[in-house]
């Protein structure tokens, strides 16, 4: 069993935690500083070891934060126009760059300095003049926290059994691609599958191998999935769900389509299924046009209503609906 063997059981999830960190590219540091020559004795401490960033205001550095995603920020106090402050709170108060670690380095080296920089949400204060191997060492070891609660929130949002996305993360996403969709004006699909009979499935051959069913559906539905902001994720037991940026109707209803024939394809023995002797999954489609409003959880219950809809009328089969037809 191929996961037996990669599963050394003498590992420690510690040892995964590592293993996987040790794989990860060079950590990106974005230096922020009004004055280069401070920029430049960073740059000569860290360029060996970290990819660096470089920033001479808290604007530019906010911007690069947005755009690049360093993996920790060092940053400058006092600077014109924009203070350091400023800008680790802004950072903290934005979900896309709250968790980029911040270190002040400061010659500002008294403690209400202090307190207010790790107040506004700094990990750590280093004053000037800096010792560059206590710099590095607090470096490293804020880049390893980073690096280790990264990896524990793409856990977070994993599903177990089969690797793709869990339900947690398909919520969050299609709420944000929703908000997108309709700012933007574009389309937004979702596909929502479910395994049919699949209950009379386990009965006859087993949970476990229902388990390997749940994969390599998984697995076929995934590499049918084209684009670069198109997911699958795990949405219940054995229902799945594909969520389709800038994806109208038609585009959406011929995915669905092609999944259905390439699942019965895969010619999973099902003999205990009513609809025919392989594995078949009945589908439910709904689609935001570019220039109707909508909710992700209007979006939700459409597909599920068709999906319904496809196991009424007898399973192994589409349906599919537009936001906004009947209103
Ligand atoms: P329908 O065609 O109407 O969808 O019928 P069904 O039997 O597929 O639906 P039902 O909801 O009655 O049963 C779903 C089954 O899926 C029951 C449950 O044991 C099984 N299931 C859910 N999660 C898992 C899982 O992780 N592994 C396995 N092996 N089975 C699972
Ligand atoms: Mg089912
Ligand atoms: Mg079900």
């Amino acid at each position: 069993m191929p996961s037996t063997i990669m599963n050394n059981h003498q590992d420690s999830p510690k040892d995964h935690i590592d293993a996987a960190i040790s794989a990860a590219p060079r950590p990106r540091i974005l230096v922020v500083d009004d004055q280069a020559t401070n920029i430049q004795v960073l740059f000569q401490v860290l360029t060996n070891d970290y990819q660096i960033l470089m920033a001479t205001t808290g604007q530019q550095a906010l911007l690069l934060c947005a755009s690049k995603k360093p993996d920790l920020v060092l940053l400058d106090v006092i600077m014109p126009e924009m203070d350091g402050y400023q800008v680790c709170q802004t950072l903290k108060n934005d979900a896309l760059t709250r968790d980029i670690p911040v270190i002040f380095i400061t010659a500002q080296n008294d403690e209400a300095a202090e307190e207010r920089g790790l107040d506004c949400g700094a990990v750590d204060f280093i004053c000037k003049p800096i010792n560059p191997r206590i710099v590095k060492a607090r470096i490293k070891t804020h880049l390893m926290l980073k690096a280790q609660s990264d990896l524990l929130r793409s856990w977070a949002y994993l599903d177990g059994l089969t690797g793709v996305h869990n339900r947690r993360y398909f919520d969050e996403r299609v709420a944000a691609e929703m908000g997108r969709a309709t700012r933007n004006k574009t389309a937004l699909s979702v596909v929502m599958l479910d395994v049919d009979f699949f209950k009379r499935y386990n009965d006859r051959y087993g949970h476990q191998a229902g388990d390997d069913c749940l994969r390599r559906i998984s697995t076929t539905v995934k590499n049918k999935l084209m684009r670069a902001g198109d997911h699958i994720a795990r949405y219940g037991g054995e229902e799945f769900v594909c969520l389709l940026p800038d994806t109208g109707y038609a585009g959406a209803m011929r995915l669905a389509e092609v999944i259905g024939r390439e699942i019965i394809a895969l010619q999973i023995e099902h003999s205990d299924s009513s609809v025919a002797p392989f594995v078949t999954v009945s589908l439910g489609v709904a689609s935001k046009p570019a220039h109707i409003m909508g909710t992700a959880i209007e979006l939700i219950s459409l597909a599920d209503a068709q999906l319904y809809k496809a196991k009424e009328f007898g399973r192994h089969r589409c349906f599919g609906v537009e936001l906004g037809e009947n209103s």
